[in-house]
C-alpha cells in the first residue's frame, strides 16, 4: 500500500532508525534550499533531506525507500531549469542529495581519464584535470555549483558541445544505485566496449529516474595551448550560420565554441551585471561569439582575423573584435555566461531550450519571432544560445512588474505555439535542459507512441515500485 500523509511520523522515526546519525538534514531551515528548484517555479515539502557520506548509505537509503515504497529525488547542485530535483508537494519524499559524495578517486593523466564522485562540482573536476595536465571541456555557466551527478543525469550541453559533445559523449564509465539499492558498477576507461546494451549511456540523461549516479568515469583531452576568442556582429541569424560555414572551413574542426547573441541579450546584461561593456562601437541587432581552440601553439588568432575579414568582404561581418589577451577573452565570456543572471534580474521569463538543425536555424527563429511579436507584445524577445549545435534559448523576458497570473495565462499558448514550429522545423523541445517536472506534456506530445512504450517499459523494469524521482519525465499512469 502506498504511504499517506498520516503515515509521515512513523515513516520518519523507521528512516532515522535506518541511517547512520548525521547523515539526515532535521532542521527545517537546513532543508529549505532542497525544497525549491534554481527559477521558483516549484515548492516542495519532504519527509526529509538526506546527504549521504558514502556509496554504502546511498544503498541503503534506497534500500529502505523501495521497501517503504516512498519517492526519491536525487539532488546534485540544484541549478537546472526543468525542477527534475524537487519534491512534490506530499511531503513523503525523500531528497538524497550528493554533495557530500565529492572525492576525486583517480585521476590517470596517460589513460586521458578521471574517477569522480556524483557531488564533485563541474569546477572541481575541471580543476582536478588541469593540475594533472589535462582538459575536461564540459563548461556551463553553473559549474561553480553545479554537479559531475547532475551533469550526467541531464546529459548536460553548455559551451563547448560542438567539438567535444555533450555529457554523454564524455563518459567512460558510470557507478550508480539502483532503486533496489544495488549498485551498478562500471567505472572502466574504456573507450572500445560492445558488451551488450549500453546501460551507461542509459543511465546518462535519464534524469534521477533510474538510479542515483554515485562516480563516473570521464574522459580528457590534453591542455589548450592556443585559443582565439572573437565577438562579431552580423547582419542576421542566416549570416550567423553562413560564418560558422567558413569558420570551420578555415579552422577544421578547432571551432569548439559558437554562440548567437540578439541585442536584446546584450542590453540585458549591460543592464543588470557589473564590469560588462559592450565590446563594439556601435549596436547592431545581432551577434556571435565564438572560440577557436588547439592542442598546440598555434597562430589561431591570425586564423581567425583572416576568417573574418573574408566574411566581412563577404557581407557576413559587420564589425567584429578580437580578444587580444586573456582578461579580454574571459570578459567576452563574462558577458555571455551571465545572460541568464541577468534574464533572471530583469524580471520573469518564459523559456524554451530548442534546437533545430543548423540548416534550418535562420527560418525557425523568422518564424517564431514573428509569432512572438504578433501574440507577445508585451514581451521581449531574447533568442541566444549554442547556435553552432543549432540549440537557442528562445526565451522571453517580461516586465518586472508583470502579474504572475498574467504569465501563467500566456504561458501554455507560448510554449505550444514555438514547440510546434520546432516540431514543423524537425527539431526538440529540450535539446540540453532534460524534461525535469516541467516537461512531461511535452515529451508526452511530442515523442512517438514507441519512443514512450520503450521508455515505459525501462523504467518499469528497473523501477517497478516507481519510486525513483515520481513525476518526473514520464507520465506513468
Ligand atoms: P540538479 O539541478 O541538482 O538536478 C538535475 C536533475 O538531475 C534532477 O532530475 C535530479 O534529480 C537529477 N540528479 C542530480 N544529481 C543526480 C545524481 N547524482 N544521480 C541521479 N540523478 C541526479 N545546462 C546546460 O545543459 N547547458 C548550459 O549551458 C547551462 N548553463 C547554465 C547556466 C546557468 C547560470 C545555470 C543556473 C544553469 C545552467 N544549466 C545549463 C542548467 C544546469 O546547470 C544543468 O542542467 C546541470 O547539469 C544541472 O546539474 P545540477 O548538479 O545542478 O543538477
Ligand atoms: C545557457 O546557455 C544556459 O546560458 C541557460 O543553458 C539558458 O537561461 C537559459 O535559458
Ligand atoms: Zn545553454
Amino acid at each position: 500500500m502506498l504511504p499517506s500523509s498520516a503515515d509521515a511520523a512513523a515513516l520518519l522515526e523507521s528512516l532515522r532508525a535506518s541511517v547512520p546519525s548525521g547523515v539526515l538534514l532535521e532542521d527545517a531551515a537546513d532543508q529549505a534550499p532542497f525544497l525549491t528548484d534554481h527559477r521558483r517555479l516549484y515548492q516542495g515539502r519532504a519527509l526529509g533531506v538526506a546527504l549521504p557520506r558514502e556509496i554504502a548509505e546511498v544503498s541503503a537509503l534506497l534500500a529502505w525507500c523501495n521497501a517503504q515504497r516512498i519517492g526519491v529525488v536525487p539532488q546534485g547542485g540544484n541549478t537546472s531549469y526543468c525542477g527534475g530535483a524537487t519534491p512534490d508537494p506530499s511531503g513523503l519524499q525523500l531528497v538524497i542529495g550528493l554533495r557530500r559524495l565529492n572525492r576525486i578517486r583517480a585521476i590517470d593523466a596517460a589513460d586521458f581519464s578521471i574517477t569522480v564522485e556524483a557531488g564533485c562540482t563541474l569546477a572541481q573536476v575541471q580543476r582536478a584535470a588541469a593540475e594533472a595536465g589535462r582538459f575536461f571541456p564540459l563548461e556551463l555557466g553553473s559549474a561553480g555549483t553545479c554537479q559531475i551527478g547532475g551533469n550526467l543525469a541531464t546529459n548536460a550541453g553548455g559551451l563547448n558541445v560542438l567539438r567535444f559533445g555533450m555529457a554523454r559523449a564524455l563518459t567512460l564509465g558510470i557507478e550508480a544505485v539502483l532503486a533496489d539499492g544495488r549498485v551498478y558498477q562500471r567505472l572502466r576507461a574504456l573507450h572500445k566496449d560492445n558488451t551488450g546494451y549500453d546501460l551507461t549511456g542509459l543511465l546518462v540523461g535519464s534524469e534521477g529516474t533510474l538510479g542515483i549516479i554515485t562516480a563516473a568515469t570521464l574522459k580528457l583531452w590534453p591542455p589548450l595551448r592556443s585559443t582565439a576568442t572573437a565577438f562579431a556582429a552580423v547582419p542576421d541569424v542566416a549570416a550567423a550560420v553562413a560564418l560558422l560555414t567558413e569558420l570551420q572551413a578555415a579552422a577544421g574542426g578547432r571551432v569548439n565554441s559558437y554562440e548567437l547573441l540578439p541585442r536584446s541579450a546584450l542590453e540585458l546584461a549591460l543592464r543588470h551585471i557589473e564590469g560588462v561593456t559592450d565590446p563594439l562601437a556601435a549596436a547592431h541587432e545581432w551577434y556571435v561569439l565564438c572560440e577557436l581552440s588547439s592542442f598546440a601553439d598555434e597562430a589561431l588568432g591570425t586564423v581567425l582575423a583572416q576568417a573574418l575579414e573574408t566574411a566581412t568582404d563577404a557581407g557576413l561581418v559587420q564589425d567584429a573584435v578580437l580578444a587580444a589577451n586573456e582578461r579580454q577573452r574571459a570578459s567576452l565570456w563574462q558577458l555571455r555566461e551571465n545572460v541568464p543572471e541577468a534574464q533572471r534580474r530583469a524580471g520573469p521569463s518564459l523559456k524554451h531550450d530548442v534546437s533545430v538543425p543548423v540548416a534550418r536555424l535562420a527560418g525557425f527563429v523568422a518564424a517564431a519571432s514573428q509569432w512572438v511579436r504578433d501574440h507577445v507584445p508585451s514581451g521581449t524577445l531574447v533568442a541566444y544560445g549554442h547556435a553552432g549545435d543549432g540549440n537557442l534559448h528562445f526565451n522571453i523576458s517580461f516586465a518586472a512588474n508583470t502579474l504572475p497570473a498574467a504569465l501563467a495565462a500566456q504561458e501554455p499558448v507560448v510554449r505550444r505555439a514555438i514547440h510546434d514550429l520546432v516540431a514543423a522545423h524537425g527539431g526538440s523541445f529540450s535539446a540540453e535542459h532534460g524534461i525535469g517536472r516541467l516537461k512531461v506534456g511535452e515529451l508526452e506530445r511530442y515523442a512517438s507512441p514507441v519512443s514512450l512504450a520503450m521508455m515505459r517499459e525501462i523504467k518499469r523494469a528497473l523501477d517497478p515500485n516507481g519510486i525513483m524521482n515520481p513525476g518526473k519525465v514520464l507520465a506513468i499512469s
